[in-house]
């Protein structure tokens, strides 16, 4: 199966059709107190009914166009929603940052991808609060939308100095866990706060740190405990714009959807230091 079977522009104006449409649903209820429940009782994992409909949305769109390929979704809404195979599968997050949205704090984004191979080849992210959509093809670079205005290609920062490094770190649904917590603070956030580089940031969405990434104004950014929607179309998007994707346990490891751990660099200097800095504690 080529890949250029399915990368091309018109899947890709369908997507982008699809996810400002579903960017409505979300819109419509910003400003507003929402509720929610606790997945799996964890009162740091939450889901909103706007969460749900979304996902809904987008799978039917999508299938209408393409009734062959495969769906995952974050919240499960379809009882096709099958593991990441080989085959030709859509991966959504319907919001990204669901607790941002909760909040107000616009952060917050939808993420859809078509993988084939276990990798995505279209990427999709859409802030409907923002208006930004950011999107990629595989090999046809990466792109910022903004406000209606015409597109703008993306590039990652050219600063090859960690010292000089903006880079954020996400706790994810870590808080009040202490094992997940230690983890990552020895692991990731202890070394790099021993470490003189300009700051550290939580944006509180996967899909917002990788396009921070992908636009230049962070240089990198780590998570470990992610799935493969948080990280579909976001590591393709930075990969476009011309940024290293590793591994955190191994940066000669090649990248993995379903290895639930990332480090996005800008560039090669800022993957090898921040791995570097990583291993040294
Ligand atoms: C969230 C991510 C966030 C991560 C959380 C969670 P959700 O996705 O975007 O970066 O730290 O663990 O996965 O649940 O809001 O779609």
């Amino acid at each position: 199966m080529l890949l250029e079977d399915h990368a091309d522009d018109s899947v890709l104006s369908t997507v982008i059709g699809v996810a400002k449409k579903a960017g409505e649903l979300i819109a419509a209820s910003w400003g507003q107190a929402k509720g929610f429940d606790c997945k799996d009782g964890h009162s740091t994992d939450l889901v909103t009914q706007t969460d749900r409909q979304v996902e809904q949305f987008i799978f039917e769109r999508l299938k209408a166009f393409y009734p062959k390929h495969l769906f995952i979704g974050e919240e499960g809404v379809d009882e096709a929603s099958v593991q990441l195979s080989d085959a030709p599968t859509w991966v959504v997050d319907p919001i990204d940052g669901t607790t941002n949205f909760i909040h107000n704090f616009d952060q917050t984004a939808i993420s859809i991808a078509l993988c084939v191979n276990k990798r995505a080849i279209v990427g999709v992210i859409y802030n409907p609060i923002r208006k930004e959509l950011y999107y990629a093809t595989q090999g046809g670079g990466a792109f910022l939308e903004r406000y209606g205005n015409d597109a703008v290609r993306l590039t990652t920062s050219s600063t090859d100095d960690l010292k000089r490094s903006l880079v954020s770190i996400e706790l994810g649904a870590a808080h009040g866990e202490a094992d997940k917590l230690n983890e990552k603070w020895q692991n990731q956030m202890f070394p790099l706060l021993n470490h003189p580089i300009h700051g550290l940031r939580q944006l509180g969405a996967a899909t917002m740190n990788f396009m921070a990434v992908a636009r230049g104004c962070v240089e990198a950014y780590i998570e470990s405990g992610l799935k493969p929607w948080d990280m579909a179309a976001g590591e393709l998007i930075v990969r476009e714009a011309g940024g290293v994707i590793t591994m955190i346990d191994d940066e000669n490891e090649p990248f993995r959807l379903t290895g639930k751990q990332v480090i996005a660099s800008c560039n090669q200097q800022i993957s090898q230091s921040i791995h570097r800095v990583l291993n040294s504690e």
